[in-house]
């Protein structure tokens, strides 16, 4: 099929009423069979791994389409089911958008309506790989692990997904345990490590389960990977976009930056897409690419989130843009408080990847809002500055940075309304109302910091970081008291390394 049919087959699925401005289509023919089966169908799988793999396959055909499971939304599965699994991708920056439509999703449904479907998927012959954006909360369900046989779910009947997951590896090996490879792409460290881990103590549990773990261990892949584009969410002026530049009419198209970048363990036993012809970086040991994006790119985002909601701005790019305090501090962050903590990968320009960095962040158009990047801070926020906070703790030195994100995350979920910025809303997060409740209970700041960072999601871990603590309280105490600003000039003034 050439180009110009594909766009007639999707002119009449996409419900183009003129004569289009051609989109390229990716991959340009469509594959017939789905290889990949896709665990938590958003905005960041549909415009990362889909747009790699879609490369991929454009360049070397294969038996690689996806099937794309929600959670529990219809919103896109309906959207994508409408258009015939088709979508189109709109990257932003100050050149204008620019789209791309994917055309490789033979199939979309939602976990929470059809639990069994994903079990029968993930031991299907065809399916070789499973990848996994089901973000840093769907790692553990609220109460912790009950058991293989109780059958997990996450506190409200809907299943947890690596249940259904370790299920179905479980009815893979019994059909003949053909190898398979699951891929974990949040940002969560070891995520490969972590998701065997918890697969194997799932699959512990079922009797007589010596074969299946032996099998788990020899045949199925648990490659480490970093995932890195800034993906926002959909807002009604991308569908515009779309319509303006090619005429279609998508209901569902993914914004997302222009950079992206995907590094991975090659530990595919049961095949994989030509990954590497699409950009892809194989390496034996992703932990520096891993490291580098948490601390650089994650744990910057969130300082600017946190910030940036005290200073009343509603994007990333405008609380670094706007505030050049902000952005010394930012600067602070990565060259003295980040990169000291790790060895950065082989070859890699530290310096180049810090100024796209900020370039990254001042993309405005790319439209990244503080609160989606706050949300399920006390998940996000123990990942990001834990290790980098001890690390310096058992140097003897407190990174002012790091305190002042702490501090500020603290007076987002904690401060009664009234005396925090006007009109804000508190973040998604689920210990939200915990944070509420002890931000009434505790009036002191060096209670309530002791209270949200040395407890909950946090665990003990920073207990012993007592002098770091002390400075998020102060710099708390200043947020309460005299506004954020005061907490950043503070945070720069005890910053200890020489000054941007
Ligand atoms: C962000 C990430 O929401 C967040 O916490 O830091 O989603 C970030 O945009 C991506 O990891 C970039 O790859």
């Amino acid at each position: 099929m050439d180009q110009h049919e594909r766009l007639t087959g999707l002119e009449e699925v996409m419900g183009v009423d003129r004569p289009a401005e051609a989109p390229q289509v990716l991959p340009r023919r469509r594959p017939a069979v789905a290889g990949i089966l896709h665990l938590g169908l958003g905005n960041f799988h549909r415009a990362h791994q889909a747009v790699y793999t879609a490369r991929a396959l454009d360049t070397e055909p294969g038996p690689w389409g996806i099937v794309g499971v929600a959670n529990r939304s219809r919103r896109v599965v309906d959207a994508m089911t409408a258009q015939g699994g088709r979508y189109s991708v709109v990257t932003l920056d100050a050149d204008g958008p620019r789209v791309e439509v994917l055309d490789l999703h033979l199939e979309t449904l939602v976990m929470a309506e059809e639990p069994e479907r994903v079990v029968d998927l993930v031991s299907h012959p065809d399916i070789r790989v499973v990848t996994l954006t089901i973000t840093e909360k769907g790692y553990r369900p609220p109460g912790g692990l009950r058991g293989h046989d109780t059958g997990e779910d996450v506190g409200d009947g809907t299943p947890w997904v690596i249940d259904l997951l370790a299920r179905g590896l479980d009815a893979r090996f019994r059909e003949g345990g053909r190898p398979i490879s699951v891929v974990s792409c949040d940002n969560v460290s070891g995520n490969g490590r972590v998701l065997r881990a918890v697969v194997t103590e799932i699959l512990e549990r079922v009797p007589g389960q010596d074969d299946l773990l032996a099998w788990l261990r020899d045949s199925v892949g648990f490659p480490c990977t970093m995932v890195d584009r800034i993906v926002p969410a959909t807002e009604p002026r991308h569908t515009e976009m779309v319509r303006d530049l090619t005429t279609l009419h998508d209901a569902a198209p993914v914004p997302a930056e222009p950079f992206s970048m995907w590094v991975m363990q090659d530990d595919f036993p049961g095949g994989r897409p030509a990954w590497e012809k699409a950009g892809v970086t194989f390496v034996d040991d992703v932990l520096p690419y891993e490291l580098l994006k948490l601390r650089l790119v994650n744990t910057t985002n969130s300082l600017l989130a946190y910030l940036g909601l005290l200073l009343g701005e509603e994007l990333i790019a405008d609380s670094l843009t706007r505030h050049p305090s902000v952005r010394a501090v930012a600067a602070h962050v990565i060259r003295h408080e980040m990169l000291p903590t790790f060895e950065p990968p082989p070859g890699l320009d530290i310096d180049r990847y810090v100024e796209q960095l900020f370039t990254r962040f001042s993309n405005v158009e790319v439209g990244h809002r503080t609160a989606q990047v706050a949300s399920d801070g006390s998940l996000k926020l123990p990942i990001r500055i834990v290790e980098p906070v001890l690390h310096h703790h058992d140097r003897g030195s407190v990174p002012a940075g790091l305190a002042l994100l702490a501090a500020s995350f603290v007076r987002v979920f904690t401060g009664p309304p009234s005396t925090g910025v006007a009109g804000r809303t508190v973040p998604e997060d689920p210990s939200a109302e915990r944070y509420r409740r002890l931000g009434a209970a505790y009036p002191g700041s060096h209670e309530l910091v002791r209270a949200v960072l040395t407890g909950g999601a946090f665990g003990t871990s920073l207990a012993p970081a007592g002098p770091w603590l002390d400075t998020v309280a102060d710099l708390h105490s200043l947020i309460v008291e005299e506004g954020v600003e005061a907490g950043v000039r503070r945070a720069l003034a005890l910053r200890s390394g020489p000054v941007e």
